[in-house]
């Protein structure tokens, strides 16, 4: 029997979802391996860094969600993540390293409990809403010529994947005022429209409910509480 792939993940980390979607664009079963401490011994010997997400694919196992969507895009071709077009696939390609580069990794739980830490905890959400906004004004920019339904057209790509778990933590976790973005807006009121993007957005942690815990993506909690 063939063996189903694993997915180190956790339900609110968007770097996770990004995977989750194509996955389930590809139609690819797999299991989730709730991960709710970074030390996890376990997630350390798929991740030796700590984070989310890593899959493991029968013998095979990749970390970072850029090498592990770039592994799935070669390993299992059905639903391709980019478009043929050269022009189009550039704007996936910016969309994906403005969003894995220059703006995830600023609001990462780990760098947020540090500025609390180390500046002041109020400095935590004016900190991650001020990077946030740098790089969604850039999307913004990068998108108004070039969007369709989704991103860069009718179908869903690459960018679609990095965008609509970012725009979700802008908009539901940092309470981003997003008027100033009305391209961006639109993609995030689509992508919970699109089945296989909302059932993913729709999976958060209720306290109290025997579900993972929600304090390791929570930044409004110290590390202490965490
Ligand atoms: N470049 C990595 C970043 C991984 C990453 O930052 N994961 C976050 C969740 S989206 C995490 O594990 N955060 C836990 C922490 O900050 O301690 C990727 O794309 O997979």
């Amino acid at each position: 029997m063939e063996e189903v792939m694993k997915l180190y993940s956790h339900p609110m980390s968007s770097c996770s979802r990004r995977v989750r979607i194509a996955l389930n664009l590809k139609g690819l079963k797999y299991e989730c391996i709730i991960m709710t401490s970074v030390g996890d011994p376990e997630l350390l010997k798929v991740n030796p860094i700590g984070f989310v997400p890593a899959l493991v694919d029968g013998a095979i196992v990749v970390a970072d969600s850029y090498a592990i969507l770039l592994y799935l895009e070669e390993k299992y071709p059905q639903y391709p993540l980019l478009p043929q077009d050269i022009v189009k696939k550039s704007i996936n390609y910016q969309v994906a390293s403005i969003v894995s580069s220059s703006i995830q990794p600023l609001q990462n739980t780990t760098l947020v409990h540090y500025i609390g830490e180390l500046v002041s905890p109020d400095e935590k959400l004016p900190w991650a809403q001020y990077h946030i906004r740098k790089g969604l004004v850039a999307l913004e920019k990068l998108l108004v010529n070039h969007v369709g339904k989704y991103a860069t057209g009718d179908e869903i790509y690459l960018a679609d994947l990095y965008l609509a778990p970012q725009l979700d933590n802008a908009i539901n976790r940092f309470k981003l005022d997003m008027t100033e973005f009305p391209v961006l807006l639109k993609l995030h009121n689509i992508y919970s429209q699109t089945p296989s993007i909302q059932q993913i957005l729709a999976e958060t942690v209720q306290p109290n409910t025997g579900g993972p815990d929600k304090s390791f993506f929570d930044f409004t909690k110290s590390k202490e509480e965490a």
